[in-house]
């Protein structure tokens, strides 16, 4: 399985398998979804920034930066599923097409880069940090985004043709995954020193949402190997499975975290005698 290169693991799958039409279409489907919801996040964000007190608005800016990236991105993303699969009349499957684009997960990763520090600065500018220092933590945290995100990149152009480079470039950034978790985790403890009971609350279900949504990005990594190396995954279902995983993981890490950031910013706003302008 030489002929497509560092290709995607999508590639070969539609070169020799192809992909009937419930699977090609679940894919176009799923992405539209991610870029839709992309942007009815933006207007969640634009619209509900004078909910908050001024010194929270910082992360609502941070969520519209994210959501406008994301949107282009999942945009191009859905567009490069369209255009490099296209369907064969004779064999009633849509296989990879004749001098088309082929299809790339590679532009997650570069909006990841600008996503991945904007999503961890964004939580810095709703809680108050009691014992660590606000620059010291947020250059760990661009450090260690950044650091996990390009050696990941590096690694995913190995998934089908050398197994040992993407094993250790996805051990390499995993190193840095850790080193985000702990972080945040404390970040979180932190902030939930001497707030409302309710704004603790949230806290609580944001470290789960990060933890369980984050996770989801390193699981579709593996996706094509999960049950075996070019085993029970390698094939349409791993290729329908990997996209449905990213977006379930994008909507919950950027808009669903956004939103409660919202929540925490408005409890504690509220609690600091802040009130809405009603002008
Ligand atoms: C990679 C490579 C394999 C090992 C690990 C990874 C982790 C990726 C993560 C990505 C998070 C992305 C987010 C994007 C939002 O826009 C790079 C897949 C651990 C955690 C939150």
């Amino acid at each position: 399985m030489k002929e497509l290169g560092n290709a995607t693991f999508e590639n070969y799958i539609g070169l020799t398998q192809g992909f009937n039409e419930m699977a090609y279409q679940m894919v176009a489907h799923v992405l539209t979804l991610g870029y839709a919801v992309m942007l009815a996040g933006l207007f969640y964000f634009i619209l509900t920034i004078k909910t908050v007190a001024p010194r929270y608005r910082t992360s609502s800016v941070l969520s519209v930066v994210v959501m406008v990236s994301a949107f282009l991105l999942l945009y191009a993303q859905a567009e490069n599923w369209t255009s490099s699969f296209v369907f064969d009349k004779e064999q009633g499957k849509y296989f990879l097409g004749q001098g088309a684009d082929l299809f790339n997960n590679g532009y997650r990763y570069l909006n990841w880069l600008i996503d991945v520090p904007m999503l961890l600065f964004q939580i810095l500018f709703v809680v108050t940090l009691t014992k660590s220092d606000f620059s010291s933590i947020r250059n760990q945290f661009w450090f260690s985004g950044t650091g996990m995100i390009l050696t990941g990149y590096i690694g995913q152009f190995y998934e089908v043709t050398n197994l040992t480079w993407f094993a250790i470039w996805g051990a390499i950034s995993t190193a840095f995954f850790i080193h985000i978790l702990f972080l945040m985790k404390k970040v979180i403890n932190e902030g939930k020193e001497g707030i409302p009971a309710a704004a603790q609350k949230n806290l609580d279900t944001i470290w789960l949402l990060f933890l369980v949504s984050w996770m989801l990005y390193p699981g579709a990594y593996l996706m094509p190997h999960l049950l075996g190396i070019e085993g029970g995954l390698f094939n349409e279902s791993g290729v329908v499975g990997r996209q449905i995983t990213y977006t379930i993981a994008d909507v919950s890490s950027k808009v669903i975290y956004g939103v409660l950031l919202t929540n925490v910013a408005q409890i504690l706003s509220k609690s600091e005698g802040y009130v809405e302008a009603n002008t």
